[in-house]
């Protein structure tokens, strides 16, 4: 990793593990206006390990909740102010722009992952929308209907949650007999639940920035 990277992350934990809104958001945004990152190496190896540090061993294992929440809403300020970046970043929409649309499952509260995957769509020059945590089902159909998207993301950070997934990803495969529309998953659950990949039939698995890129080249 770049060593100002390096240093940018360790100011970055440190702010966070001191519950210092003020001092993360200013570090994110000199970062950001000095041109110093990318949105691509600020989500992942900032915002992303930040968030997956706080309930494991870099800090204190024994955080609690309402930590967590306060954490866990400076990284959702850090993502939402990085928004006129990923803009800036990303390329020029054109004739045949694909579509996206991500969300999380009904009763899917971590929508920290689902938020970055939108952005990574953006900046490959998706129309993509996040429709939000905690979809309904309905909704979930309802919004595939209305926008048509190329792809659809759903992001599953709960292994409990696996068999909802499978369940409305049956659904709307009986929905999309022909159509051009595939389905991509992802999150906590997908990496680090053994065998889940091999009970859920989706179009596609990822996780980082590369794999939705190698799925738009299959897709293009
Ligand atoms: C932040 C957090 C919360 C926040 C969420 C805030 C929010 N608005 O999102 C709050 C406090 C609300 C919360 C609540 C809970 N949490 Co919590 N939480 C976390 C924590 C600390 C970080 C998760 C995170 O945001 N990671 C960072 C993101 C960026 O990583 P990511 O989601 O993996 O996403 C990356 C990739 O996977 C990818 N990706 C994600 N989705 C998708 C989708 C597609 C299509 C693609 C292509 C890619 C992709 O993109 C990202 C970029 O790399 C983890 C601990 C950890 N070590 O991960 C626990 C953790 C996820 N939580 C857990 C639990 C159990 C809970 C609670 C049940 C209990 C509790 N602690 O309060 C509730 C459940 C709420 C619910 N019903 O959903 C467990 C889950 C265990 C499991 N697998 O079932 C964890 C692992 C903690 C633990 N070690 O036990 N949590």
């Amino acid at each position: 990793m770049d060593k100002s990277i390096e240093q940018l992350k360790q100011k970055f934990h440190e702010a966070l593990k001191n519950l210092d809104k003020p001092s993360a958001i200013n570090l994110i945004i000199e970062a950001l206006d000095g041109g110093r990152i990318t949105i691509i190496n600020l989500y992942t190896e900032i915002l992303g390990p930040s968030l997956g540090a706080i309930s494991s061993n870099d800090f204190n294992q024994e955080i609690s909740i309402w930590e967590e929440h306060i954490q866990s809403g400076i990284v959702r300020t850090a993502l939402e102010i990085s928004y006129p970046h990923v803009l800036a970043q990303r390329p020029q929409s054109g004739k045949g722009t694909l579509s996206a649309i991500v969300f999380c499952l009904e009763e899917e509260y971590h929508e920290l992952g689902a938020r970055m995957t939108t952005d990574f769509l953006t900046l490959l020059g998706f129309d993509a929308h996040f429709i939000g945590a905690n979809t309904p089902k309905k909704e979930a159909l309802d919004s595939i209907e209305k926008l048509n998207p190329n792809l659809i993301c759903i992001s599953v950070t709960n292994y409990f949650h696996l068999t909802r997934l499978k369940d409305l990803i049956a659904l709307m495969k009986s929905d999309l007999k022909n159509s051009h529309t595939k389905i991509v998953v992802g999150g906590y659950a997908i990496d680090h639940t053994p065998h889940a990949k091999d009970e859920i039939e989706t179009d596609f698995f990822a996780h980082s920035f590369d794999d939705l890129k190698a799925i738009k080249e299959a897709l293009s």
